[in-house]
């Protein structure tokens, strides 16, 4: 496990966005991006995923304020982990992606598993180069979120409800919620996931999956 830390970056980050993408390209890597609320169950369903996939060659990178807690917790669960600490950044940005990545070794990776800063507002305005934004958001959170952060829902490609093992403890209209979802981006392909019995990852894998052989959007 290597930790960085990364303060004050420059550089214009949609530049380096797109190159990041066509490097993921030009090494045949499926990149992802999640983000979600502190807490909404990122690398709960990133370890999940680490142990179903275990066939391929996953390398995941840990975006945190502090620590390096998430990338130790995937590591035990079976993938390499690059942590990054931002030193007080709430995001991600492209620049901090393209460090990371020339300390990994793309050719041997199938998919690079990004899990962002926990934050729902300002990841969704930094792009990295994935092919796939995908949020999780959490029963707990409510089913207003979508409307709430508009942003960061409009430019997802997915959408993952967690901790739907709750949904009996908690005031949540799922309806609801997978509504004002698709009212802001209809496209996007929607999940719902409880990691403590592991329901919907194996679909979530699936589509994944399906990912790696299918043409690569931006
Ligand atoms: N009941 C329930 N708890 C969950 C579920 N997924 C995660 N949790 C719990 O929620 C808490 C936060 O989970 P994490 O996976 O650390 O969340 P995170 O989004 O990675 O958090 P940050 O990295 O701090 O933003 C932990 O106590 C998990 O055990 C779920 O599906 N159901
Ligand atoms: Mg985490």
């Amino acid at each position: 496990m290597r930790v960085e830390l990364m303060q004050n970056l420059l550089g214009d980050n949609d530049t380096v966005a797109a190159e990041n993408h066509q490097l993921f390209n030009a090494n045949r890597v499926l990149a992802l991006d999640f983000m979600g609320s502190p807490g909404s169950g990122k690398t709960s369903i990133l370890e999940r995923v680490v142990r179903a996939l275990n066939d391929l060659r996953i390398q995941v990178i840990e975006g945190d304020v502090a620590t390096a807690n998430d990338a130790r917790r995937i590591e035990e669960a079976g993938a390499e982990a690059f942590q990054i600490n931002t030193g007080g950044a709430c995001h991600l940005n492209a620049m901090m992606i393209r460090q990371a990545i020339s300390q990994l070794d793309l050719t041997a990776t199938d998919v690079l598993l990004i899990e962002n800063v926990g934050n729902l507002v300002c990841p969704a305005a930094f792009h990295l180069g994935v092919h796939h934004r995908l949020i999780v958001s959490s029963v707990p959170e409510g089913d207003d979120k979508p409307e709430k952060y508009p942003v960061a829902f409009r430019g997802c490609q997915g959408v993952i409800l967690n901790k739907t093992d709750l949904l009996d403890n908690v005031d949540f209209d799922t309806e609801r919620f997978w509504s004002l979802c698709r009212q802001l981006q209809p496209e996007a392909v929607q999940f719902e996931t409880s990691c403590p019995s592991g329901v919907g990852i194996a679909r979530l894998c699936e589509w994944l999956r399906k990912q790696l052989s299918a043409p690569t959007t931006s």
